[in-house]
Parts: C-alpha cells; sequence; structure tokens
C-alpha cells in the first residue's frame, strides 16, 4: 500500500449522504452521491410517487390550483394590453405556474420572498394585488411600494444581483434569531453568474436559513441551458457547495410543493440553506421585447405544451372528483372577472405625471433644470397634453 492511499481516509459514500467531507489527502475517486428528483404527477396528472405526495385538504388544492389559473389569466391580460401599448415591457411567466405557485405555497406571509423579474403569478399569490403589478410594469413608482400583507423584496433586472442581497437578508434573519427563511428564485442563467455561486458558498459556510430555488426553464433570453452550464442538472452544484439539493419537476405542482416544503423545513429548523432545480420551460417570450422564433424550433416548444403544468393538475383534480369541466369554466370565469376588474383599476390609477422625471434625480433641483421642467411643462400646456 503507498503511503499516500495509506493517509486517506475517505470512502465511498452511500448515495444520499451530502455534503461529503474530503480528506485533504485523499487520492480516491469519490461519489458524491445522485441528485434525488421528485415528482409527484406525471404528465396526465397520474400520482407516480406517493411517498412524497404532500396531505392537502381539498379545499387547499382547489386553491392552488386557483392561483395557477390566476397566473396564467394574469398573464395573458398583460401581454395582449403590452401589444395595446397599454403596458411596459415585462417577462411572461407561461408554464411556469406550477413552479411559481409552488414554491410560495409552503411559505408564511413572514418568511422573505427575494424572485426574479419572472414571477408575477407567485407574487400576486403573495399578496401584490393584480393592479400594483400593472402599474409597477406601465412604469409607475407608486407599483414598486412594497405591500405590508407580507415580506417582500424587490427584484433586479441585473442577473442574479438579488442572490446574495436575500443571502444578506438570510444572514440577518440568523443573527436576530428570528424563525423566518428567505426563499428566492432565480433562472438557469443566473446561475452562472459569479455573484450566485459567491452566495452559495457564504450561505452554506454560515448556514444561512435561505432556500435557492433555480428555474431551469431552458433558456436565458436565446442562450439554451447546454451552453450555459458544463453540468444541465443544475441541483449537482449544491454538492460542491455542500449544500443539499434536489431537482423536482417544475410543471408538476404537488412535486414542487413536497421540494420547497422539505427545503423551507430545513432552513428552518437550522440546517442551512437547501437548493431546489425547478425543471420547467419557458413557453413564451423572453420579454414582450423578444421574438423566441429566431432562436428556437417550434418542435421544443409543442413538445412542452403537452406537459402544461394547470392541464396536469386539473386531471389529477378531476381523478380525485374535486373538479369537473363545469367548475373549471366557472373558476375560469370568475378569475377572469378579477383580472378584468384589476385592469380597470389600474386605469383609473395610471394617470401619467410627465413632470416626475424631473422628480427622483436630485433632493433639490438645480437652476438649471428646474428652467428645463418650467418650460417642458409650458409646453406640453400649449400643446393641450395637460
Ligand atoms: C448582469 C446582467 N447581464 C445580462 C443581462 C441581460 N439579461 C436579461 S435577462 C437575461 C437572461 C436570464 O436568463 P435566466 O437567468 O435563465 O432567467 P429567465 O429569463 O429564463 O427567467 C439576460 C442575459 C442582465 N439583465 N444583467
Ligand atoms: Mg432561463
Amino acid at each position: 500500500m503507498s503511503p499516500r492511499s495509506a493517509n486517506s481516509t475517505a470512502s465511498a459514500a452511500p448515495v444520499e449522504s451530502r455534503p461529503v467531507r474530503v480528506d485533504s489527502n485523499a487520492v480516491e475517486t469519490i461519489d458524491l452521491g445522485r441528485v434525488e428528483v421528485i415528482r409527484v404527477l406525471d404528465e396526465k396528472g397520474r400520482v407516480v410517487d406517493a411517498s412524497v405526495e404532500p396531505d392537502l385538504p381539498d379545499a387547499e388544492l382547489l386553491r392552488i390550483y386557483r392561483g395557477m389559473v390566476r397566473s396564467r389569466r394574469f398573464d395573458q391580460r398583460m401581454l395582449a394590453m403590452q401589444r395595446q401599448g397599454e403596458m411596459g415591457t415585462f417577462a411572461p411567466g407561461l408554464g411556469q405556474e406550477a413552479t411559481q405557485i409552488g414554491q410560495v405555497y409552503p411559505m408564511r406571509p413572514s418568511d422573505w420572498y427575494s424572485p426574479s423579474y419572472r414571477s408575477i403569478g407567485a407574487q400576486v399569490w403573495r399578496g401584490w394585488t393584480m393592479e400594483q403589478l400593472l402599474l409597477l410594469w406601465a412604469g409607475y413608482f407608486e407599483g414598486f411600494a412594497i405591500p405590508e400583507v407580507a415580506n417582500e423584496l424587490p427584484f433586479s433586472i441585473v442577473i442574479g444581483s438579488h442572490v446574495p442581497v436575500a443571502t444578506g437578508v438570510a444572514m440577518g434573519i440568523k443573527v436576530r434569531k428570528d424563525d423566518a427563511v428567505v426563499v428566492t428564485n432565480f433562472g438557469d442563467g443566473a446561475s452562472s453568474q459569479g455573484v450566485v455561486a459567491e452566495a452559495f458558498n457564504f450561505a452554506a459556510v454560515y448556514k444561512a436559513p435561505i432556500v435557492f430555488i433555480v428555474e431551469s426553464n431552458g433558456w436565458a433570453i436565446s442562450t439554451p441551458l447546454e451552453k450555459q452550464s458544463g453540468n444541465t442538472v443544475l441541483a449537482a452544484r449544491g454538492v460542491g457547495f455542500g449544500i443539499p439539493a434536489v431537482r423536482v419537476d417544475g410543471n408538476d405542482v404537488l412535486g414542487m410543493i413536497a421540494a420547497c416544503s422539505r427545503a423551507i423545513d430545513h432552513a428552518r429548523g437550522g440546517g442551512g440553506p437547501y437548493l431546489v432545480e425547478a425543471v420547467t420551460y419557458r413557453m413564451s417570450l423572453h420579454t414582450t421585447a423578444d421574438d423566441p422564433k429566431v432562436y428556437r424550433k417550434d418542435d421544443e416548444v409543442k413538445a412542452w405544451e403537452g406537459k402544461c403544468p394547470i392541464l396536469r393538475f386539473e386531471s389529477y383534480l378531476k381523478s380525485r372528483e374535486l373538479l369537473d369541466d363545469d367548475a373549471i369554466a366557472q373558476i375560469n370565469e370568475e378569475i377572469e372577472a378579477e383580472v378584468i376588474a384589476a385592469r380597470d383599476r389600474f386605469r383609473e390609477l395610471a394617470v401619467a405625471r410627465p413632470e416626475e422625471i424631473f422628480d427622483f434625480v436630485y433632493e433639490q433641483l438645480p437652476e438649471e433644470l428646474r428652467e428645463q421642467k418650467a418650460e417642458y411643462l409650458e409646453r406640453l400646456k400649449r400643446k393641450g397634453v395637460q
């Protein structure tokens, strides 16, 4: 036996054991374990793993269903409004409804949610009104005021930049010995950003109570996942950082709830961070400024239509006799009415104040800008704009 291998204390770890502490003298190959995959419902809505199926009352299952339908209907309405010039650029969440609702469902209002920009459905679940989100994406500053119903953090357009901030919030929670956790989500593209790796490492070392959710939706604008990461199983990154991780079918809302409940319990119980990789697909545009036809094939999108998270959950609820076609039509009608009412309230609130462009740059406007503002307002008046 050579002296080097005699010094080695490492041995092949059992399949699920993580994190693995590697002796610095180890020379043998280390089995870092396989990534666990969670899936409750298959594409037809049949239960494939009852051992992780969340035990939820019927009324809760229907509330979750409504949350997903609300997310989709709102998304579709916003897109129509954007195309008619009534809404600014936004990032549709179409097809990611199970990922969205499944990650916020297990959270308490006192937990902190740090979303990406593609999290509108989840934000509505957390208590943002739809009219406020319309104001936000139409560019009204009132839209950015954080609602007081839950602990919400603002999203950032700078990819991945909110993740270390969320980790800092989790450290604050730990220092104050609160029992809240932080849940933050980001995309497959964001997972390649250096700051996200730094946040993983920091959270792992200091056992910050944070759940990282990577929404692996196939694309980062026009960059496919295969060109984004050498290992497309993004949950595997957890192993390298010493963060327990799970991969979940992100189009299966029950799987998402099972995975995220486990992750949140782990973080709340003092176990430190947890990584959830939600495998889903961005069915629509990157943002309304994008045309995905230029860089991806229709066949790929078609294949994912068959994995629709809402249809899948509908089949499950039908099999449990909680839904039928009439109930589905009625729920859709009710939610469409909610969305239209929100749009109408938005229209009343969305009164443009062009002078605002001068208002938030300086605490006290310099003389030069004061003159420009007066001239600008005078011109608007002459043109009958104000
Ligand atoms: C630091 C930085 N680099 C580049 C961009 C441009 N950008 C906006 S969204 C995006 C792709 C993000 O993809 P992903 O993280 O997978 O999230 P998804 O949009 O798919 O939800 C890029 C590169 C940016 N906003 N910030
Ligand atoms: Mg992506």
